[in-house]
């Protein structure tokens, strides 16, 4: 299974509020639907969910936001969510909506609906489709915004996908922003601080939840859950496809960690063979 995210900068127009790039949606989900993959899609807010978002000063961190704010951005988002779904149906997919209150609690993913909607991916035609909103917190009345971002991690450590791919509108991280020379590789473990020291494209002033710097915290923190993380330029689609197929493809790849599963593993054995010990006493 593969978990792609469709950042806002490539489904929307940043520079024009409320403005979908369906030539754009379209192009990708055409590619996605030649993927014989099970795949879920989270879609990003761009100039939608984000345009609102700093309007009603709303950010990541909960607090007790303007009701009206928080409707809006709700409403931006189901509205450029219906723009994705159609694109992607269109296109060849057979999208299944979803809006992250069908499984988030709070801060918190639930994980037996994350793992019921990998399991409507793996089991139908269907492809689940969610995104970044504005989320229920509880303590009181807050809420705060869910980046989609932060979504692809909670699906990644529970699902664990194959991959994950993240479309954006540049070609991925670059060493400085002159030359623009893309970083193909980020080797595993090294995914935090390579990234924090690496040169990526700086997000507008229409970004409440973090841009390329969140985007490249995800990443990492994926690639710490032992899965491996594209990034590509969803304006080309076809570098989707050629992520997808494991083969070479134009973008930024952060290596699997997998010393962390393996620190696991062995202490999960260290701890059954004391009891196997303890047992013989
Ligand atoms: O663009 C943010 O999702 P993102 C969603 O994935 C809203 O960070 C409502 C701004």
């Amino acid at each position: 299974m593969i978990l792609i995210k469709l950042g806002g900068s490539v489904i929307t127009d940043k520079s024009r509020p409320l403005s979908a790039s369906r030539p754009k949606i379209a192009g990708m989900a055409r590619t996605i639907a030649r993927i014989e993959e099970p795949a879920i899609i989270v879609h990003g807010g761009g100039s939608f969910g984000h345009y609102w978002s700093v309007r009603y000063d709303m950010h990541t961190a909960e607090r007790d936001y303007d009701p009206k704010g928080v409707s809006v951005v709700k409403n931006s988002m189901v509205q450029l969510n219906l723009i994705v779904l159609e694109e992607l149906l269109r296109g060849g997919l057979r999208p299944y909506a979803m809006a992250p209150s069908g499984f988030m609690a709070g801060p918190r993913p639930i994980p037996s609906r994350v793992r019921e909607v990998a399991g409507i991916a793996a089991a139908s035609e269907m492809t689940p489709v969610t995104y970044g909103d504005a989320v229920w917190y509880g303590d009181g009345s807050k809420t705060y915004i869910l980046s989609g971002d932060k979504i692809m991690s909670h699906m990644a450590r529970i699902a664990r996908p194959r991959l994950c791919i993240f479309a954006l509108a540049e070609d991925g991280l670059y060493t400085d922003m002159e030359s623009k020379r893309l970083v193909e590789r980020i080797p595993a473990g090294a995914g935090r601080t390579a990234a924090s020291k690496l040169n990526s494209p700086k997000s507008g002033a229409m970004d409440v939840t973090g841009g390329m710097a969140r985007k490249v915290a995800e990443a990492a923190r994926i690639a710490g859950y032992g899965i491996q993380v594209a990034l590509v330029n969803g304006s080309h689609p076809k570098r989707i496809r050629d992520a997808a197929a494991s083969g070479g493809f134009r973008g930024t790849l952060f290596e699997a960690d997998t010393t962390i599963k393996d620190r696991k593993r062995k202490k999960s054995k260290r701890t059954a063979s004391k009891k196997v010990k303890r047992r013989i006493k």
